[in-house]
Formats: C-alpha cells, sequence, structure tokens
C-alpha cells in the first residue's frame, strides 16, 4: 500500500480524475481518496514513481509519500 498526500485535491471529481490517472498506470490498482486529510491510498504493484507522475499529469501535486509497504 501506497499512501500519499496530494495537494489541490477538493471534490469528487478530483477524486475521479486521480482514480482514472492511476488506472492507466494499473487498471487493477485499488484506489482509496480520502479529501479531508488530502490522502491517497493505492493498492498497486506498479512502481510508486510510475503512480506519482500519472497523478501530478493529471493535474495535482503529489506532496510526498507518507507510506510505503514492503514488498
Ligand atoms: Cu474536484
Amino acid at each position: 500500500m501506497l499512501t500519499l498526500k496530494v495537494d489541490g485535491m477538493s471534490c469528487n471529481h478530483c477524486v475521479e480524475t486521480i482514480t482514472k490517472a492511476i488506472h492507466t498506470v494499473d487498471a487493477e490498482a485499488g484506489v482509496q481518496v480520502d479529501l479531508g486529510q488530502g490522502l491517497v491510498n493505492v493498492k498497486s504493484h506498479a512502481a510508486s514513481e510510475s503512480i506519482k507522475s500519472a497523478i501530478s499529469d493529471s493535474g495535482f501535486d503529489v506532496v510526498n509519500a507518507v507510506t510505503s509497504a514492503m514488498h
């Protein structure tokens, strides 16, 4: 599980945009967004760098990776 702090998310449309962006990297990825805390939880085998760039390419700022699980 990768948890990312992402700036700029404000509504469900943002959630949808980010979810779609992550699914272009890994169609099977599990994405869960906490709008209140600005956190995106991603369950995926894709490289975290690929997920981060997909999110920033969709127009949001990835502040940092809060946690990154071991494989
Ligand atoms: Cu929005």
